[in-house]
């Protein structure tokens, strides 16, 4: 009986498509491009409050063979982050180029630098306040290019 439920309410909740569960974890993956800097999603959408997880791959037969991160900040902070990626002082700051994280408070939570062929699952929940969220990857050069928006709505 309980499965014939869970059945029934499923039917609802694809019924209804602009009903998202806020109990549904949210699951992204982002894929860094094999070419360009840049992800091959620019935004996705989920509830306030909700659990997410959003994993970053750089592709193992990436052609650049750039290393990629993917950083997310504050509402309303890309273009802050853009600065504070491409400060020229930490282009000639060879411990930035290891791990480039800008020192901002409007980092909320990042991956590491990941080589091609790997890559990391950030697991949160998101935030109680609607609007728009960016994350971009903060490697130098990328962060006008490489970035996108988690909408919560
Ligand atoms: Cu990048």
């Amino acid at each position: 009986m309980k499965s014939t439920i869970a059945a029934l309410v499923a039917l609802l909740v694809i019924g209804t498509s602009s009903f998202v569960n806020a109990d549904e974890v949210a699951e992204i993956t982002i894929t860094a491009d094999k070419l360009t800097f840049a992800y091959d999603i620019k935004e996705f959408t989920v509830k306030a409050g909700q659990k997410v997880k959003v994993t970053l791959v750089n592709p193992k037969d990436s052609q650049n063979l750039q290393p990629h991160n993917l950083v997310m900040s504050k509402k309303g902070s890309l273009a802050e982050m853009i600065g504070a990626a491409n400060n020229p002082a930490n282009f000639s700051n060879p411990e930035f180029l290891k791990n480039p994280i800008p020192e901002t408070d409007l980092i909320v939570r990042h991956t590491k630098l990941l080589k091609p062929g790997e890559s990391e699952t950030l697991e949160f929940t998101a935030p109680e306040e609607a609007g728009d969220y960016p994350y971009l990857c903060t490697y130098v050069g990328h962060a006008a290019i490489m970035n996108g928006v988690m909408k919560v709505e």
